[in-house]
C-alpha cells in the first residue's frame, strides 16, 4: 500500500474539534499508526505469532477496531488451524471500506468478515482469540467492564485476549518521563511541536487511557486467570489474558 503522508495537525487550526476516524484519516492512516505508535511493526507481527499458539480449529478470531486490517491481516497468515473465520469489526464506515479493498489484495484463504458495527453491540461467541489493538481506549470508561466482560463470556477456555493500550501513569513524573520520551519519538518521525500539540488536544476527550492496574484488576474481575503485560515501549503497552 503506498503510503500517503499524514500532515492533519501540520497547519495552526482556528478551531479545535475531537478526532475522528473519518475518510482524511483513513487516507493517511498507515503512516500516522506508523509515526505515532512506538513499535507498531513489531506489535502486528508478534500479535500473529503469539495468536497462532492459541488458535483452536473451527473457532473465530476477533480483531476489534481492525481499523485497515492489520492485525487481520496478521492473524490471516499466522493461523494454521482448519475451519477459522476472523471477524474484523470497526464502527468508522470509512475504515471499513478501504479495509475491504486492503484483504481483497491478500491472496490467504482464511476468511474475513467485515462488520461495520460498535464493538459494544457485537456478540462474541466461540473466540480462540481476540484482540483489541490500541482500541479500548476510545471505549467510554464507563462501557469498558461491560465489554471485556462479554468478550471473557464469549471465549473458549484457553483462549487468548491481547490488549494494546496506551497508558496512563499514577506517578505524575513517571507519567511525564513517558509522555515526553513519546513526544521525543514523534519529533524523531518527522511531526513537528505544533503537529504533536493539536493532536494532544484533539485526542484529549477521545483517547482516555487507564492504567495499567486498572486494565489488569478489570481483566481479574472478569475472570480471565492469567495476564501479562508482554510488551511496553514508553506509554504503549500490550498484554496477554488467557481464559
Ligand atoms: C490496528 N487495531 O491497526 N466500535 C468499533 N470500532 C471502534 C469503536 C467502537 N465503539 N471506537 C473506536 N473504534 C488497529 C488500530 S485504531 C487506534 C486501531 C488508533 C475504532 C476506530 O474507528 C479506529 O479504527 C480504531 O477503533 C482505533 O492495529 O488510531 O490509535
Amino acid at each position: 500500500m503506498a503510503r500517503e503522508k499524514d500532515n492533519i495537525y501540520a497547519a495552526p487550526l482556528q478551531q479545535m474539534v475531537d478526532f475522528r476516524f473519518d475518510e482524511r484519516v483513513v487516507s493517511v492512516f498507515p503512516d500516522m499508526i506508523q509515526r505515532s505508535v512506538p513499535g507498531y511493526a513489531t506489535l502486528i507481527s508478534n500479535i500473529g505469532t503469539m495468536a497462532a499458539r492459541y488458535v483452536q480449529p473451527s473457532s473465530h478470531c476477533y480483531d476489534l477496531g481492525c481499523s485497515l486490517g492489520a492485525v487481520s491481516l496478521s492473524l490471516r497468515h499466522a493461523i494454521d488451524k482448519p475451519d477459522c473465520k476472523i471477524i474484523a469489526v470497526d464502527n468508522s464506515e470509512a475504515m471499513i471500506a478501504k479495509a475491504r479493498e486492503v484483504l481483497a489484495e491478500d491472496e490467504k484463504s482464511v476468511p474475513v468478515e467485515l462488520r461495520c458495527a460498535d464493538i459494544n453491540e457485537v456478540s462474541i461467541e466461540m473466540a480462540s482469540v481476540v484482540v483489541m489493538n490500541f482500541t479500548l481506549q476510545f471505549i467510554a470508561p464507563e462501557l469498558r467492564q461491560a465489554l471485556i466482560q462479554k468478550i471473557y463470556d464469549g471465549m473458549l477456555p484457553g483462549g487468548v485476549l491481547i490488549l494494546s493500550e496506551k497508558l496512563a501513569f499514577e506517578d505524575p513524573q513517571t507519567n511525564q518521563f513517558h509522555i515526553d520520551s513519546h513526544h521525543a519519538f514523534k519529533r524523531a518521525n518527522g511531526y513537528s511541536d505544533l503537529e504533536i500539540s493539536q493532536k494532544r488536544s484533539a485526542l484529549e476527550k477521545v483517547l482516555i487511557p487507564e492504567s495499567l492496574s486498572q486494565h489488569q484488576s478489570r481483566l481479574h474481575q472478569a475472570g480471565f486467570s492469567f495476564v501479562e503485560k508482554w510488551y511496553q515501549c514508553f506509554n504503549f503497552i500490550s498484554m496477554v489474558a488467557i481464559k
